[in-house]
C-alpha cells in the first residue's frame, strides 16, 4: 500500500518580485488536484493552507524584503510537514515562494537527519541580500540552508539545524548557468555542489533523473520543483518569463518527476513560484500541470511475481 499523502497550501508571495504566487495553490484545488489524485489511488487529506501573504514592497529592508512573513511562512510549513510525517504520510506543499522547500527540509532534516533535496530549478538560489540588489527571498533560500556567508540570521536560525543543508545532500536538475550571479557560481564551485544543466534535463529527462537519484544520500528525500524550469513556450506557468524555448517541456519534466517521486526514499514534493496569470491566455496549461503533478504522485503498481 502507498502512505497516504498529506496536501499542504503555503500561499505566500512575500519573497517575490511581485505578487501572484499566493493563488497557486487554491488554483490547483479549484482545478481538482485533490479528487484527481484520489480517483488516482492515493488516500489524500487536504491539511490546509499556512498564513496568506501578497508581496508588497518592503522599503524598511530593501535588500531581504518582507523577512518575517518569510520566516513565518517558512515555520508554518515545516510545522505541518512535521505533523504529515509523524503520522507516516508523503506530502505535497502547494507553493508559493520557493522557500517553501526551507521549511520543507527542517522538517524533513528532523525527522531522518541525513535526508536528501532534489532541487529541480532553473536556478542556484543560493544569493544572499548582499549578492543581489532586487531584495527577492524567492532565489535565496538554499544560501540559507547552507548558512552562507550574509544569510540573514532570523531565516537561519528559523531552521532546525545550522547549516539544514550540506552539499552531498543536495542536487540541482535544470540549470541555466548562464541565469546564476557569479557568486552563486563562486558557491557551486567553492562547495562541490553537483547540478545537471537545463538542457541536459530538456534531452535527457529520464537519464538525468536516475543519474540525481544515484548521487542522493539513503535517506528521505524531497523534491522541490520551480516550474521556471519548464520551456515557458511549451507551459507558461513561472514568475519568471525567462525559460522561453530552452528547458524540458512539461510531458519531459512529467516523465523526470514520475520516476524521482516513485523512488523508495521520496517523502515530500514541493512545487513553488507558480503564477496562475501566467496562463491567463492559455489555461490548459494548469490543467496539464494538474495531471503532472497526479502522474508523479500516483502509487506504484503492485511488483507481479511470476512462479
Ligand atoms: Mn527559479
Amino acid at each position: 500500500m502507498p502512505r497516504d499523502l498529506v496536501v499542504v497550501g503555503a500561499p505566500t508571495s512575500a519573497g517575490s518580485y511581485a505578487p501572484g504566487q499566493e493563488a497557486a495553490a487554491r488554483v490547483l484545488r479549484d482545478l481538482g488536484l485533490i479528487d484527481r489524485l484520489r480517483a488516482a489511488g492515493r488516500q489524500v487529506r487536504d491539511a490546509g493552507d499556512g498564513p496568506v501573504q501578497v508581496w508588497s514592497p518592503d522599503r524598511g529592508d530593501p535588500f531581504a524584503q518582507n523577512l518575517s512573513a518569510v520566516v513565518q511562512s517558512v515555520v508554518a510549513v515545516a510545522d505541518q510537514v512535521t505533523d504529515a510525517l509523524a503520522a507516516d504520510a508523503d506530502v505535497l506543499v502547494l507553493g508559493g515562494n520557493c522557500t517553501i522547500a526551507l521549511g520543507v527540509m527542517s522538517a524533513l532534516t528532523a525527522h531522518d537527519s541525513d535526508a536528501g533535496l532534489l532541487y529541480v530549478d532553473r536556478h542556484f538560489d543560493l544569493n544572499t541580500p548582499q549578492s543581489t540588489t532586487d531584495g527577492a527571498l524567492d532565489w535565496m533560500g538554499l544560501a540559507h540552508a547552507l548558512d552562507l556567508p550574509d544569510a540573514t540570521e532570523p531565516l537561519v536560525s528559523a531552521l532546525s539545524r545550522q547549516p539544514l543543508l550540506t552539499p552531498d545532500r543536495l542536487y540541482f536538475l535544470g540549470v541555466e548557468h548562464a541565469a546564476a550571479t557569479d557568486w552563486e557560481r563562486e558557491q557551486v564551485e567553492r562547495l562541490g555542489l553537483r547540478w545537471c544543466s537545463s538542457a541536459g534535463l530538456a534531452a535527457a529527462p529520464s537519464a538525468q533523473a536516475e543519474r540525481a537519484l544515484d548521487s542522493l544520500p539513503a535517506a528521505a528525500l524531497a523534491v522541490h520543483l520551480d516550474v521556471d524550469v519548464l520551456d515557458f513556450t511549451d507551459a507558461p506557468l513561472a514568475e519568471s518569463t525567462d525559460g522561453r524555448n530552452s528547458g524540458p517541456s512539461l510531458d519531459r519534466l512529467s516523465a523526470a518527476l514520475r520516476i524521482v517521486c516513485r523512488d523508495p526514499r521520496f517523502r515530500v514534493l514541493s512545487i513553488g513560484e507558480l503564477n496562475p496569470a501566467r496562463a491567463a491566455g492559455h489555461p490548459e496549461t494548469l490543467d496539464r500541470f494538474v495531471g503532472c503533478i497526479r502522474n508523479a504522485l500516483r502509487p506504484v503498481p503492485p511488483t507481479r511475481h511470476l512462479s
